[in-house]
């Protein structure tokens, strides 16, 4: 269909003939005028119809807000109204008309309660403040994927359906499979792994990680967008370069494609300056302890004691060298002092949006780590076996897409960074 972009018009010259669709958005009535707001992807336009050009005014001013119109007119850039330019219509089409009430308002002042915007989310996605969160949440995963490419990186997609948990036992879905037992998948980290065996040796991947976590928390959804790597013949100092100059391109590329979003959204963001702090467990346990926070070792941070981390570093940093017993089977052990690991998570201020470790490369310590973490290695044949037949030392991480978007976007809640959010009570829409 032949239609112009109200986000473009600004470009045209003054008169052009053109043909808006989208949504009436604000029906206004005068005695000789109507003016109607039509919204698209792109912005908005008011369009002025003059009665003596409309034999159906009555049927315009009544009709039903957030209906799908097109409407036909010259551009008129010398316009008195606020925005500076309007569409003199001359013929429109009601394509879809809307029912009313609209169960969400989307040009209401005050909010509605979170509940009745994600009941009703096709409409609360409407209201273009939340349409800019997901168009800065594509590009900088297109920021990302980009740079990961021009490193080598092969974008790749592994099973969602698995037969064993890799982040732990308590919070994994199950599903009926047959007649055998299966799960949702918590993380690639399998299958990545298994791949550095294969000879791709640079993968990535970004797709659905489902945790059933049982409380409703602001950080954590039951379905995430996971953006994993494993790069093959690398220790855990390459994979936290990668992965700081990943999420700075990415940053990037959201100053270069989203400023008017940026706008709406009322945010100023810079590029990070990597390299990003590295800071060690041990370290961020000292800090808290001299806040009057006491960590016993092997214990994760609390929220409180990454405040004052947090605090200290701002923005980006690396908390390194986790304890093994904090950390996955497949998490390398430190060659000098093993109840550390090669291990990081990246933080923004208290908030951990990634994962990563050098992992385990060697079958016999990849056995004695499963024993030592109370799991059998019988269950895990399949990915063992991978480690037997020439597997190279290798390393990764895993970085929560809605975390990254939450910090970058100062969202109060992870819901806001998803589209159909999954939690302890939604499952629909
Ligand atoms: P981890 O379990 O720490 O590590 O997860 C990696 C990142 O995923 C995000 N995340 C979540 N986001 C929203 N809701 C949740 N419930 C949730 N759980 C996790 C976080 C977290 O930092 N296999 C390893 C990664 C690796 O070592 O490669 C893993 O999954 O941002």
């Amino acid at each position: 269909m032949e239609r112009n972009f109200t986000g473009d018009l600004r470009n045209l010259p003054d008169g052009t003939n053109v043909i808006i669709m989208g949504w009436a958005q604000e029906i206004r009535s005068l005695k000789n005028l109507v003016f109607v707001v039509i919204r698209d992807s792109t912005g908005q336009v008011q369009a002025t119809f003059k009665r003596e050009n409309f034999s159906n005014m009555d049927q315009l001013s009544t009709l039903s807000r957030e209906s799908v119109i097109r409407v036909e007119g010259k551009l008129n850039l010398q316009s008195k109204s606020k925005a500076g330019f309007e569409v003199e219509a001359s013929s429109i089409n009601v394509i879809n008309v809307s029912e009313s009430p609209l169960p969400l308002g989307i040009i209401d002042p005050v909010e509605a309660d979170f509940e009745t915007r994600l009941n009703n989310r096709f409409l609360d996605l409407r209201k273009p403040v939340k349409g800019s969160i997901f168009r800065i949440k594509s590009s900088m995963l297109w920021g990302i994927r980009e740079y990961l490419h021009q490193q080598n990186f092969i974008e790749v997609q592994t099973p969602k359906i698995v037969a064993a948990a890799t982040e732990g036992g308590a919070d994994l879905f199950p599903v009926e499979y047959f007649e055998k037992e299966a799960y949702l998948n918590q993380s690639p980290q399998l299958y990545k792994e298994i791949l550095i065996a294969s000879g791709i040796d640079r993968v990535f991947e970004v797709g659905p990680a489902f945790r059933a976590e049982e409380h409703n928390t602001v950080r954590h959804l039951n379905e995430f967008t996971s953006v994993d790597i494993e790069m093959g013949f690398s220790d855990h100092h390459s994979a936290m370069s990668m992965l700081e100059n990943a999420v700075k391109k990415g940053i990037e590329n959201v100053l270069k494609t989203n400023s008017s979003d940026l706008q709406a959204l009322g945010l100023k963001i810079e590029s990070p300056k990597v390299p990003f702090p590295r800071i060690s467990y041990e370290e961020c346990r000292k800090i808290a302890s001299s806040n009057g926070v006491e960590i016993p070792f092997g214990e994760d941070l609390s929220v409180e004691a990454l405040k004052f981390v947090g605090e200290k570093f701002h923005d980006f940093y690396f908390i390194v060298d986790w304890p093994s017993s904090l950390r996955p089977f497949y998490t390398m052990p430190k060659e000098e002092d093993d109840r550390y690991t090669n291990s990081y998570d990246l933080q923004y201020r208290e908030k951990e949006i990634t994962s990563g470790a050098q992992r385990v490369h060697n079958p016999d310590l990849l056995t004695k780590r499963f024993m030592e973490k109370g799991l059998k290695p019988e269950n895990f044949e399949f990915y063992i076996k991978a480690f037997r037949y020439g597997m190279p030392p290798h390393a990764g991480w895993g970085l929560g897409l809605e975390r990254l978007l939450m910090i970058l976007l100062d969202l109060q809640n992870i819901r806001e960074a998803t589209l159909f959010p999954r939690d302890r009570t939604r499952i629909v829409p």
